[in-house]
C-alpha cells in the first residue's frame, strides 16, 4: 500500500489522508462502472473525446466526495460535541468556480490523483477543465463570499454559508459582431457531483395574505397573520474543504418548489398545464441569479427570493440551535447569542432580521424585549458599496403586499428608534428623524421606501466597510450620524483573497519556487511570502520568477489564440484589466489611452514604445445600456489595431469572451500589469487588485478602496499610481466638474473622442461608436474620466519605460508577489473574529 506522502509545507497530523494510489484507482473505476454505467470499462475507448473526459471528471469527483463526505461528518460531529459558537454567513452571491481542482489542493490529493489519472491515461489539469464553474454570484461580493468560506474551514470555524440553488447562474457571455451576447448557464444540467440534498431539512415558507389584530384576554391585541401562498426550501450542501485542516463546512443552498407538486384535481380533469401552474410559480422563485452587480433590482420576484432564502436560513439557524441546545425560550437568549452569529453579506438578506423577530414573537413566544435584545446581539452587516443606484429600497406597499406581518414588526423597530434612541441624542429634531428613520417617507409623488441598511445599522451590533478609505467613507458620508450615535458601531475589515486558490492552484509553477524558497507553509502563513524581498534583486532569482512569468504568458498566448484568433506575442507587456463592466470602474479611460496609443504610433511609426497588449475580461448587466456600448467600442477598436500593419504589433488588444472565475485563474498568473482606474471613492475594496498582485503584476491604479492599502504595503516605488484622490473628486464635485473643459484644452482628448464619431472604427456605421463620447461631453461624465486621462496616460508611459528596464521590473513582481501577506482572506477572517464574532476555532488536534 503507498501511503500518500506530503510535502513538509503542507502537512499536519490532522489532516492526515489515509487514501492511497490503488484505493483511489479502484474508487474511480467503481464510479466510472456503477455510477456512471458502462461506457468506458473495458472497452476500447477515446480518451481525446469530451464525453470520456466528461465521464472521467464526474468519477474523480465523486471519489474525491467519499473523503469529503467523511470529514464533513466528522467536523459536524466535532463541532457540535465542542458546542462553539458558529457564524453563518447569508449571501445572495457565491462564485465558486470549478471545485475539483481546489478540493484536491486543499486535501493534499492533487499530486496522487495526478499520477492515479495518468496511468489511466489522462491530464489531471485536462479533466479539471471539464468541470462547469459554478457562478453563482456577479463579481467581487460573491467571490469574496468563496474566498471567506475557504479562509473559515481552513481556520477550522465552525461556520454555514446560506445562498441560493440557482438553477442558472451567471448569464454566459459569447460576442457577435462585437456585441455582448447573452445565453443561459447551465452549471447543473446533467446533476453537480459536489452537492448533498437534505430533505430532513426542508423548510415551508409563508408569504402574502393578510393580518389581524386579535384580542387576548388581558386586554391587549396580538397581530395573526394568514398566509395566503406557501413555499417549500429544500436545501443543498456544497462541502467546503479547508487547506491542510481537519474541516470541512457546508454552503447549504435553498432550491424553491411548490409545496406540492401538481394539483390532481385539475391534472384528473384533463387541464394538465394548470395542474403544473403551482409548481412553475414557485420554482421561478430560485430559477436564476439577478445578473445586476451593484444595481439594486427593483422587481418583486427579487424581493420573494431575498425573502424566501432569508426565512429559510433563519428557521434552519433556529433548528439546528434547538436540535443542540434543546427549546429556544426568553431564558436562553443570551444562551443563542453566545453560540449564533449572523452576517449579513450587503443588504440583500435584510429580511433576515424581520424573520428572525417574528418567529421569535409569533412562534417563540418571547416578549419585545426580549426578542430585539437577541437579534442585536446575532447581527452584523457588511457594507459593500456607496454608490446610490446599489442601496436598496423596497417599496413599502410590496413589502405590504407580500410580508404584511413583517411590515408591522418593522414598524415597531422603527418607532422604538425614533422615539427612544434618536430623541435621546437629538430631541424633538425632526430632521434627524427624517434622515434616520428606516422609512423614506417619498413625498412629491414619490412612494414610500423601507431603506433596507438603515433597518441593517439599526439591528446590527456592528457594521464594516470592506477597506480602509471605504470605511472611513460610509463612517463621515453614507452613516455620519448613525456614527455619531453610535461610535463604536462602524468598523472597517478589509478584503482578502484565498491564496489557496489565488496563487497554489492556479499557479503551479510560481507556487513550486516559493515552495523552495520558503520554509512555512505559505499558502497559510502568506506574510511569510515577505522573506522574497531579500531575493528582489537576486539575479538568479528574478531570472527564475520572470521566467515562470513567461512561461504563463505563453500558456495565455494559445488560450488568447482559442478564444479569438488573436496573434499575441508573449513577450509584449501583457496588460491586464479584469472586472464587471461599470462606468466607475472605468475600461472606457483604458480605451481612450489605447486610442491614443494608436493615434502617437500612426503619427510616428519610429516611436518609442514597447510592444504592450490589452487584455479585458467583463460581463455588462444585460440591461445596462452603456456597460455595453463600451464593451462593443473595445471590440471595435481592437479590431482595427490588431488588423493594421503600419503599427508592427506594438499595440494589440483584446477582449476575452466569457470572464469568469476559471478563466481568471488563467489571465491572472500570467499578468504583467493590473489595471485598477476607478474613480476615487467608488470601488469599495476590489480583490482582483490583490490576485494580481499576489501573481507578480504591477498595479496601475488610482488612490480608490484596497489599491491604497496595497500601495502601502509595496511601496511607492512599485506601484503606479495616477489620477485624482477622493478629496480631489469631492471637491471637483463641489466646484462644479466641467468635462467639455478637457476636451478643449487637451488636443490628444479632442481628437480621440471626435474619432469615435467617425466611421473609421465601424466602417459604414458612423456614430456607432458616439454613445461613448456623448456620456463623457453632454452625459457629464459622472466618473471623471476626461479629469484624469492625462495622468492616466502619463503613469503608462512611465509603466512602458520601466518594464524595458528588466532588472527593475523583475525586482517590482517580485517585491509584489511579496508583500501581500495583508491580503490572505484568512487575515481578513481573524479580523472579523476577533472584532465582531468572537467565535473559538475547533480542531481535530
Ligand atoms: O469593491 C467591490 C468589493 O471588493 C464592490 O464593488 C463589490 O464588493 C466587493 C467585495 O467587498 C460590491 N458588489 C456589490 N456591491 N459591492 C453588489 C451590489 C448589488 C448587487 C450585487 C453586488
Amino acid at each position: 500500500m503507498v501511503t500518500i506522502t506530503k510535502n513538509i509545507n503542507s502537512n499536519t497530523s490532522s489532516n492526515k489522508n489515509t487514501l492511497d494510489s490503488a484505493m483511489l484507482k479502484v474508487r474511480i473505476e467503481h464510479h466510472l462502472s456503477h455510477t456512471l454505467g458502462d461506457i468506458i470499462i473495458n472497452n476500447v475507448i477515446d480518451k481525446q473525446c469530451t464525453e470520456t473526459k466528461k465521464a472521467y471528471w464526474h468519477a474523480t469527483s465523486l471519489a474525491l466526495n467519499e473523503v469529503i463526505t467523511e470529514k464533513l461528518n466528522q467536523s459536524q460531529l466535532r463541532q457540535s460535541q465542542s458546542a462553539c459558537k458558529s457564524v453563518n454567513y447569508l449571501s445572495l452571491e457565491y462564485l465558486m468556480g470549478r471545485l475539483l481542482s481546489n478540493n484536491l489542493h486543499n486535501l493534499d490529493l492533487y499530486t496522487i490523483t495526478e499520477k492515479v489519472l495518468k496511468s489511466l491515461g489522462f491530464e489531471l489539469a485536462d479533466l479539471c477543465e471539464q468541470g462547469a464553474d459554478l457562478a453563482l454570484g456577479n463579481g467581487g461580493l460573491g467571490r469574496l463570499a468563496a474566498c471567506f468560506l475557504d479562509s473559515l474551514a481552513t481556520l477550522d470555524y465552525n461556520a454555514m454559508g446560506y445562498g441560493i440553488h440557482y438553477q442558472h447562474g451567471l448569464f454566459k457571455q459569447h460576442f457577435a459582431d462585437g456585441h455582448q451576447v447573452e445565453t443561459p448557464d447551465m452549471w447543473r444540467e446533467f446533476g453537480s457531483p459536489w452537492e448533498i440534498c437534505r430533505p430532513e431539512s426542508t423548510q415551508l415558507i409563508p408569504l402574502y395574505g393578510h393580518i389581524e389584530e386579535v384580542p387576548q384576554a388581558d386586554g391587549s391585541t396580538e397581530t395573526k397573520w394568514t398566509a395566503g401562498k406557501t413555499l417549500k426550501g429544500v436545501p443543498y450542501d456544497i462541502p467546503i474543504v479547508g487547506y491542510n485542516s481537519s474541516t470541512v463546512n457546508a454552503l447549504r443552498l435553498w432550491q424553491c418548489r411548490a409545496d406540492s407538486a401538481f394539483d390532481w384535481d385539475k391534472f384528473n380533469n384533463g387541464d394538465y398545464l394548470m395542474a403544473l401552474e403551482q409548481q412553475v410559480h414557485a420554482e421561478i422563485v430560485s430559477k436564476v441569479l439577478y445578473p445586476n452587480d451593484e444595481h439594486a433590482a427593483g422587481q418583486e420576484l427579487r424581493f420573494i427570493q431575498q425573502y424566501f432564502f432569508c426565512a429559510c436560513s433563519v428557521r434552519d439557524i433556529i433548528k439546528r440551535y434547538q436540535a443542540q441546545y434543546g427549546a429556544l425560550t426568553p431564558a436562553q437568549s443570551e444562551h443563542f447569542s453566545s453560540k449564533v452569529a449572523i452576517q449579513l453579506n450587503d443588504t440583500h438578506p435584510t429580511i433576515a432580521i424581520l424573520e428572525l423577530m417574528r418567529l421569535l414573537l409569533d412562534e417563540f413566544q418571547f416578549q419585545w424585549q426580549d426578542a430585539w435584545q437577541l437579534a442585536r446581539k446575532v447581527f452584523a452587516y457588511t457594507n459593500h458599496t456607496l454608490l446610490p443606484e446599489a442601496l436598496e429600497k423596497w417599496p413599502v406597499k410590496l413589502f405590504e403586499r407580500v410580508l404584511p406581518r413583517h411590515l408591522t414588526i418593522l414598524y415597531r423597530i422603527n418607532e422604538a428608534f425614533l422615539n427612544e434612541e434618536v430623541n435621546a441624542m437629538w430631541p424633538n429634531n425632526d430632521n434627524m428623524r427624517r434622515a434616520l428613520s428606516i422609512i423614506d417617507e417619498g413625498g412629491e409623488g414619490n412612494e414610500r421606501k423601507v431603506r433596507m441598511a438603515h433597518l441593517c445599522v439599526i439591528a446590527s451590533h456592528k457594521v464594516n466597510g470592506v477597506a480602509q478609505v471605504h470605511s472611513d467613507l460610509v463612517k463621515s458620508d453614507l452613516f455620519p450620524e448613525f456614527n455619531q450615535l453610535w461610535p463604536k458601531k462602524l468598523t472597517n475589515v478589509t478584503n482578502g483573497i484565498t491564496p489557496r486558490r489565488w496563487l497554489k492552484a492556479c499557479n503551479p509553477l510560481l507556487s513550486a519556487l516559493l515552495d523552495s524558497e520558503i520554509n512555512a507553509d505559505w499558502a497559510k502563513e502568506l506574510t511569510q511570502l515577505s522573506l522574497l524581498s531579500n531575493k528582489a534583486d537576486n539575479a538568479d532569482f528574478q531570472q527564475q520568477f520572470m521566467q515562470i512569468k513567461h512561461q504563463n504568458k505563453v500558456a495565455l498566448t494559445k488560450e488568447i489564440k482559442a478564444l479569438t484568433g488573436i496573434t499575441v506575442s508573449p513577450d509584449a507587456i501583457f496588460d491586464v484589466q479584469i472586472k464587471r463592466l461599470h462606468e466607475y470602474k472605468r475600461q472606457h479611460l483604458n480605451l481612450l489611452h489605447i486610442i491614443a496609443l494608436y493615434r502617437r504610433l500612426l503619427a510616428d511609426p519610429a516611436m518609442e514604445m514597447y510592444p504592450q497588449v490589452f487584455i479585458f475580461g467583463a460581463k455588462a448587466a444585460p440591461g445596462y445600456k452603456l456597460a455595453k456600448d463600451i464593451i462593443f467600442a473595445i471590440n471595435k477598436v481592437a479590431d482595427k489595431i490588431n488588423n493594421d500593419t503600419r503599427i508592427h504589433d506594438k499595440l494589440k488588444v483584446v477582449f476575452l469572451p466569457n470572464y469568469r472565475v476559471s478563466l481568471a485563474e488563467k489571465i491572472i498568473p500570467a499578468a504583467d500589469v493590473s489595471e485598477q482606474i476607478s474613480t476615487a471613492g467608488k470601488e469599495a475594496s476590489g480583490t482582483g487588485n490583490m490576485k494580481l498582485a499576489l501573481n507578480g503584476a504591477v498595479t496601475i491604479g488610482t488612490l480608490d478602496g484596497a489599491n491604497i492599502e496595497i500601495a502601502e504595503e509595496v511601496g511607492n516605488d512599485n506601484i503606479f499610481i495616477c489620477g485624482l484622490t477622493v478629496d480631489e473628486v469631492k471637491a471637483l464635485d463641489q466646484n462644479g466638474y466641467n468635462p467639455t473643459d478637457y476636451y478643449h484644452n487637451n488636443e490628444e482628448i479632442k481628437a480621440c473622442l471626435d474619432w469615435l464619431d467617425s466611421d473609421y472604427f465601424t466602417p459604414g456605421h458612423a456614430g456607432a461608436l458616439s454613445p461613448i463620447k456623448e456620456s463623457l461631453l453632454a452625459g457629464g461624465d459622472p466618473y471623471k474620466v476626461l479629469a484624469d486621462f492625462q495622468s492616466y496616460s502619463d503613469a503608462q508611459n512611465k509603466l512602458n519605460v520601466a518594464y524595458q528596464d528588466k532588472k527593475r521590473w523583475a525586482r517590482m513582481a517580485i517585491l509584489n508577489t511579496a508583500l501581500m501577506g495583508k491580503f490572505n482572506s484568512d487575515r481578513s477572517i481573524e479580523d472579523y473574529i476577533a472584532n465582531i464574532w468572537q467565535l473559538t476555532p475547533v480542531s481535530a488536534n
